[in-house]
């Protein structure tokens, strides 16, 4: 079968030709740029069907044979076998498949682990933690009291002394690990051992991660936490999401915590895919894609080391990198957009102990998930680190410069154009006049 959109996208293209050309044209997007953003991924056309799929029209407030609307018998199918399917991929007692992202699922682990007012013990933003994780403008930072633990300047690797030490001064009631981009694999029995010390739970924030756990590339951290919060979206492959796993007699605060406390209904189409993508996640196929996208992400890191951008913590374990720019004479932002120009996607982002404001940045950060979902490899990936230390060398105000970056945008075109994401035909029957009828409608 070689099409996805199916009549669907001739439906769309007739109604909402405005909105059809957005469609087509973020598909061409995403197949003639590089897509290295760290937190992204390319969903398989099956996980695409179920977002797609009628489902999207339930209201299904409640849980499996406890819901408030009638009619709900089909969806109670796809939510049951998510959770059975999340429950034996990971090994977890109980697993809540309804948060719509990643922050309502930490959301609701700290309406279910702690009261507002409590110390949460976090790593800090600026040196890999997420917004949820304590930052002033979010809930975790207005109604909780964070304490925040950071990575040493030698090493950039986390301190686990320095946690244990704030961890006794501060006795936190829920201490959290897990961050957005943190490039090491992380010591959760440490953590454990932290939490038990002065009695916090343990929440572990796996959303960047869980996906290499879900292939066996780095350690679980399902035998350590009492819970553990995820997206579905971006090493998993699966529909933009959330999702958290718990211990058994954690199970019904964190239902109760999900819905009624901070969501609604949950959204059905997004809770089948789901479970379409945790059933392709348990593939040995999955296996070796997980293994691929750090082996990836480690070949893209020492080729982009070799072109003058510096690995924080010298390297990396799992899909992602974030690359020290000061040696350059570069901020973040600038290299970002002059990626940009050259069809690269990826993002800016602060290092630790950065002295730039987190929209300026003295870093990028990458991620092997999309590029790996495409089937390249190794030897494109020190391709790509080639491109990206030519792009961001690649003054746009210069005429040589602009030269450069036109140069790598035809060489990105060029490598993409042999690993396409999708099926490039959009329809079987008629697919340029389809593409052409959406993109041109008058
Ligand atoms: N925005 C995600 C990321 O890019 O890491 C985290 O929420």
């Amino acid at each position: 079968m070689d099409t996805f959109w199916g009549p669907d996208f001739h439906a769309l293209a007739c109604a909402d030709p405005e909105i059809a050309d957005v469609v087509l044209a973020e598909l061409e997007r995403q197949r003639g740029h590089l897509q290295l953003i760290a937190s992204e991924n390319f969903t398989s056309t099956a996980v695409l069907a179920a977002l797609g799929s009628t489902l999207a029209n339930k209201y299904a407030e409640g849980y499996p044979g406890r819901r408030y609307y009638g009619g709900c018998a089909e969806v109670d199918r796809a939510e049951l076998l998510a959770v059975e399917r999340a429950r034996d991929l990971f090994g977890a007692d109980h697993a809540n498949v309804q948060p719509h992202s990643g922050t309502a699922a930490n959301l609701a682990a700290y309406a279910a682990l702690a009261e507002p007012g409590d110390v949460v013990l976090a790593m800090e933003l600026p040196h890999g933690g997420h917004l949820t994780h304590g930052s002033r403008g979010n809930f975790s930072g207005k109604w909780f009291h964070p304490v925040g633990y950071r990575v040493t300047p030698n090493t950039e690797e986390i301190d686990y002394d320095e946690v244990r030490d704030l961890a006794l001064a501060h006795r936190p009631k829920m201490i959290i690990c897990g961050s957005t981009s943190y490039p090491r694999t992380i010591d959760f029995a440490t953590f454990r051992d932290i939490a038990d010390e002065v009695g916090a739970y343990l929440l572990v924030d796996a959303a960047h991660f869980i996906g290499l756990v879900a292939g066996r590339a780095v350690p679980s951290p399902v035998p350590y936490a009492d819970v553990v919060t995820c997206t579905t979206h971006k090493v998993l492959r699966g529909p933009r999401g959330g999702m958290i796993l718990c211990r058994a007699e954690l199970a019904e605060r964190i239902d109760r915590a999900v819905f009624p406390f901070s969501q609604g209904s949950p959204m059905m189409h997004t809770v089948a895919a789901k479970a379409v993508a945790l059933n392709e996640a348990a593939t040995p196929a999955f296996r070796a894609y997980a293994r691929q996208v750090v082996g990836n992400a480690r070949a893209l890191t020492a080729g982009l080391a070799a072109e003058g951008l510096r690995p924080v913590t010298g390297g990396t374990d799992t899909h992602l990198a974030v690359l020290d720019l000061r040696a350059l004479e570069l901020c973040g932002r600038e290299a970002e957009a002059r990626c940009a120009q050259a069809r690269i996607a990826l993002n800016k982002h602060a290092i630790p102990y950065d002295t730039e404001k987190p929209a300026v940045a003295s870093g990028v950060r990458v991620g092997t998930s999309s590029v790996t979902a495409q089937g390249m490899r190794e030897p494109e990936m020190r391709q790509i680190a080639r491109m990206i230390g030519t792009a961001v060398r690649g003054d746009p105000g210069s005429a040589a410069g602009a030269r450069a970056l036109r140069d790598v945008g035809e060489e990105v075109t060029a490598l993409t154009g042999g690993f396409p994401p999708y099926p490039l035909r959009l329809h079987p029957d008629d697919p340029a006049g389809v593409t052409r009828s959406a993109r041109s409608p008058h």
